[in-house]
């Protein structure tokens, strides 16, 4: 008896460690592969999704096999793999991070699929999805993307998502070197390809493509992705319970240097900084105590942009994408405020886990250089969408000022006719953990004539001559007006009653106080709210507010920026 549970004991304590071996081995497996330059395990990167640490970390006890044998073929048509990778071959001696900025000997190395590791969180695996859910065009745009890395992406679709969800697959070839890159592609079953004539970047690309989709969602992928198991499902039923909502997966991380397949953390979502610069960032931490359930969907100010399911109906009634932008970047922020504003959501869904190679720099040119193409886009969609907050992306990219955007024309006139909220409202209920900049003060004086407005005493205001006292304004004329304020020191120019004649005095700053929001409005300083004007009426009397009328020299108010 004792003998046969000691042996029953060292069965179990070796497949124990078998089982151990095999999982550190899936892990590094890659990483093992010799050549792997010098900067291997260093995926610090800009906007990359980094394993920061995961206690949900899922022992890989199903890994996601590539079906075998006739189902095979049926998968891949009459397209000859080996063939089209190799027909590409880096010569000996050529940097493998040239053309594509990771290394391609490691993505030829893998060839066509490979088994992934399930990174999700091990109750996703037994979440139930509707069995009649609709299908998808998935749409893939690329310029110059290295054939293995796409065919993984193409290969990895067709073999992770239920056959009847997928309606097509579309490329769209952005005017690469090579139409055979995308043209052979066809011979795989439900692949399409679409060659535009000249090179119009990853954004009109994207409307092309969604613009010849036949199924009711669409959904976006990069041309350098390897999607997990079941990450397809979640997203479609996230859209089809509600088309407004906009999906995307937690994004993996593919190492560039060795193509190991990292997990990334899943309590991430997608924030920015006042220049429009993306970043993940954690979850605020009272949304992440009230998590009590790792499958739910995490909300999002800012998708990362190339990743994502929406309902394709709805993302034509929101305008699909501003096609005036060009080659890459900023299109997310845009969609982002869109689809927020106008009345739908974004949101990160844990369950579904999609791998993505980020690299540190793009393979490709930008016709009009890197730096003008994303402040031309980052422009317009902040001068579209950011109302008065657009004053921080200038304070916070300076040289995005005077530089050419276009016609914004018909983007505005789309978000009117969209009756889309204020980007205030956006800030408040969205992404409140966005904090609007101290501004450093910029002081003026507010003339009229040779008079200036002044205070007096502890909240009295009134008119006197324009001073300069030892090379310098006296403080009771200086001013700061930080919309809606105007300001002196910790006190604001205030109403007293909202109707016309009321007095103006000074008051403790309060940016929310209703009676303390002022605009400029022609050479007046119109009182939001009221839409009265201030005016001095007499320079004797006190200071009213009064109805706006344009040419009226006690309503002219030049603001004169002083040191
Ligand atoms: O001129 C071009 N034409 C194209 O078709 C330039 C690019 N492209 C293709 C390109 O081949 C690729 O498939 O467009 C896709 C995206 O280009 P990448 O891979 O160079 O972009 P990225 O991964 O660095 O950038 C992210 O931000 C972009 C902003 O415009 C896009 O939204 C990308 O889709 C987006 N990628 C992701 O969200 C994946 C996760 C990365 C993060 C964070
Ligand atoms: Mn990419």
């Amino acid at each position: 008896m004792r003998r046969i549970r000691a042996n029953a004991i060292a069965i179990l304590t070796v497949a124990w460690i078998l089982g151990t071996f095999y999982y550190l081995w899936q892990d590094s497996k890659p990483a093992t592969a010799a050549s792997a330059p010098s900067s291997v395990g260093n995926h610090h990167q800009g906007g990359g999704r980094l394993e920061i640490h995961r206690d949900d970390r899922t022992i890989p006890l199903i890994v996601s096999q590539p079906p075998r044998g006739e189902h095979q073929d049926l998968l891949l048509g009459g397209l000859d793999e080996n063939k089209y990778l190799d027909a590409k071959q880096l010569k000996p001696g050529d940097d493998p991070y040239r053309e594509h900025a990771f290394n391609l000997i490691e993505s030829h190395r893998l060839g066509a699929q490979r088994p992934l590791r399930d990174t999700r969180h091990y109750r996703c695996a037994s979440l139930n999805y509707d069995v009649d859910l609709p299908s998808t065009s998935v749409i893939i745009t690329f310029h110059n993307e290295a054939r293995s890395t796409l065919l993984r992406t193409v290969k990895s679709v067709l073999m992770r998502s239920p056959p009847q969800l997928i309606h097509e697959i579309l490329l769209i070839d952005d005017f690469s070197a090579d139409a055979d890159d995308c043209q052979l592609l066809t011979q795989i079953p439900k692949v399409r390809c679409l060659r535009n004539g000249r090179r119009e970047g990853l954004i009109r690309s994207r409307v092309r493509g969604a613009n010849s989709a036949s199924a009711p969602i669409l959904t976006f992928l990069d041309s350098h992705c390897e999607v997990n198991t079941d990450w397809l499902q979640p997203m479609i039923q996230r859209v089809k319970e509600d088309h407004t909502r906009v999906v995307s997966p937690i994004i993996d991380v593919i190492s560039l240097d060795n193509f190991a397949y990292l997990a990334a953390s899943a309590d991430l979502r997608g924030g920015f900084d006042w220049s429009l610069h993306f970043k993940w960032e954690q979850i605020p931490i009272e949304q992440k105590m009230a998590r009590s359930d790792p499958t739910q969907p995490i909300r999002t100010p800012v998708i990362a942009g190339g990743i994502f399911a929406m309902d394709k109906s709805w993302f034509n009634h929101l305008g699909q994408y501003d096609t005036h932008m060009d080659i890459w970047g900023g299109e997310n922020f845009e969609l982002s405020f869109r689809v927020w504003m106008c009345g739908g959501s974004l949101e990160i869904l844990p369950c579904s886990r999609v791998g993505h190679v980020f690299r540190k720099r793009h393979p490709y040119d930008f016709p009009e250089g890197n730096a003008l193409t994303y402040i031309k886009n980052t422009r317009r969609a902040a001068e579209v969408w950011m109302d008065e907050y657009k004053q921080y992306y200038y304070s916070a990219r300076p040289s995005a000022q005077g530089k050419a955007f276009g016609s914004i024309a018909d983007r505005l006139t789309l978000r009117r006719k969209l009756n889309c909220k204020p980007f205030r409202w956006y800030m408040e209920n969205v992404y409140p953990e966005l904090r609007v900049p101290e501004q450093e003060a910029v002081s003026s004086i507010l003339r009229q004539g040779t008079l200036c407005l002044e205070t007096r005493g502890m909240d009295g205001l009134g008119l006197a001559e324009c001073k300069v006292v030892r090379g310098s304004r006296p403080q009771a004329q200086r001013w700061e007006l930080i919309e809606p304020l105007i300001r002196q020191r910790d006190l604001c120019l205030a109403i007293t009653l909202f109707t016309a004649g009321s007095k103006v005095t000074m008051e403790p700053c309060n940016a929310k106080e209703p009676r303390q929001k002022w605009k400029p409005k022609g050479s007046a300083l119109q009182h939001t709210v009221s839409g009265l004007c201030l005016d001095s009426q007499s320079t004797a009397g006190p200071l009213v507010i009064a109805q706006c009328r344009p040419l009226v020299a006690s309503q002219a108010w030049e603001p004169q920026i002083i040191t």
